[in-house]
């Protein structure tokens, strides 16, 4: 289906729930624009009445808490700029297609959170030593589909290792780009987590819990895990951190360029630390020469690149690719791996353009 959008504005993906994707081809500023930020929703946005809401810190902890949004906002704040992508964006592009939401590129964004620390909360509501994991709940609810699927309709929720919620730098943000979060992205507050994918920030947060022993809800085996070889034998795991990943903005896929001009071929790159090289090639793998970078190294946030291109003086099709690398020394794979299931699309896809 071809889908005719205005430049820069949110392609709709599934209308009911809302779920928006951003026009990665319009990808032009560090922080994407809130009205441009892709949005992902498993159910309806649940109603939150922010006057009466309250965030719940309980389970193996020594003093349970019980917060408003306004004892929340009083609380020491702390802002993080965080490059946030939903595990399944680039679906599109498997073959054979899978199901689940088609996410093209866009279904990833940059926005400053603002928020309190959850390990500040952690340490308010004095976790106990026996606590493994922290639990977390949002408010929406609705039937999940993928099997084995619990019977009736299910909150989302979703869990980390204590040492994980501790290291992660994890947010309990009740603000994005110094504004009170829309509706869409998890008001009144709602958990981000850098480095991860989007799955891990749990929206319209009604409960933090601190759990001893193992959690295994739907969202981390059933949905959103993966198997891990890394041992031999493929074990589930809930997915997590963020697999390095460079996508091409722009000259943009079909597209066509004028022979003989000189281009900028332009995208973005990130991952789960802290991306130190981008290569690009104009002819189908063959050869790689490294973009340079616009923005800074960041932790957890996106670093926009671009190689300028004396495009061929004859007309045909060539193939662009893109392939980054981080800080870890991990580098895009060419190919993909089929233990990631519908999720984690990060190998190298080619952008086919027209020389004419
Ligand atoms: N409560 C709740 N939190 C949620 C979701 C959801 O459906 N319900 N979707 C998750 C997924 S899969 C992603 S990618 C991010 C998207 O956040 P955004 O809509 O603010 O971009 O929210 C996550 N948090
Ligand atoms: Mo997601």
């Amino acid at each position: 289906m071809v889908q005719s959008v205005t430049r820069g504005s949110r392609i709709v993906r599934q209308a009911v729930p809302e779920n928006l994707e951003s026009d990665f081809g319009a990808l032009d500023e560090f922080l994407t624009p809130t009205a441009q930020h892709y949005v992902r929703s498993h159910f309806a946005v649940p109603t939150v009445d922010a006057a009466a809401w309250r965030l719940e810190v309980r389970g193996a902890v020594g003093q349970p808490l019980s917060l408003s949004l306004d004892q929340l906002r009083a609380l020491p704040k702390t802002s993080r700029v965080v490059t946030m992508e939903c595990a399944g964006n680039g679906r599109q592009f498997l073959t054979p297609a899978v199901p689940g939401v088609q996410w093209e590129r866009g279904a990833v964004s940059t926005a400053e959170w603002t928020g309190v620390r959850l390990a500040d909360l952690l340490a308010k509501a004095g976790v106990s030593t026996e606590a493994t994991r922290v639990a977390f709940e949002g408010h929406d609810k609705g039937e999940v589909k993928n099997t084995p699927l619990p019977s009736g309709p299910i909150t989302f929720h979703r869990s980390m290792t204590l040492a994980e919620a501790r290291t992660r730098d994890v947010l309990v943000a009740y603000a994005i780009n110094g504004e009170p979060l829309p509706a869409a992205h998890g008001a009144p507050a709602r958990l981000i987590v850098p480095g991860c994918y989007g799955m891990a920030s749990v929206k319209w947060l009604s409960s933090i819990e601190a759990v001893t022993g193992e959690f295994d809800g739907y969202w981390e085996t059933t949905d959103y895990a993966y198997w891990d070889r890394s041992t031999g034998r493929p074990l589930r795991r809930p997915l997590m951190g963020m697999q390095v990943k460079s996508l091409i903005a722009r000259p943009s896929a079909r597209g066509q360029v004028a022979r003989g001009t000189v281009v900028d071929i332009g995208g973005a790159a990130w991952s789960d630390g802290a991306v130190t090289r981008v290569e690009v090639s104009t002819d189908g793998g063959a050869t790689w020469r490294d973009a340079e970078f616009i923005d800074p190294q960041g932790a957890s946030t996106w670093r926009r690149w671009r190689l300028r291109w004396q495009v061929p003086a004859t007309a045909g099709e060539v193939v662009l690719m893109s392939r980054a690398t981080d800080a870890q020394g991990r580098t895009q794979p060419m190919t993909r791996n089929p233990d990631w299931g519908t999720y984690v699309i990060h190998h190298v896809v080619p952008t086919t353009v027209t020389i004419v």
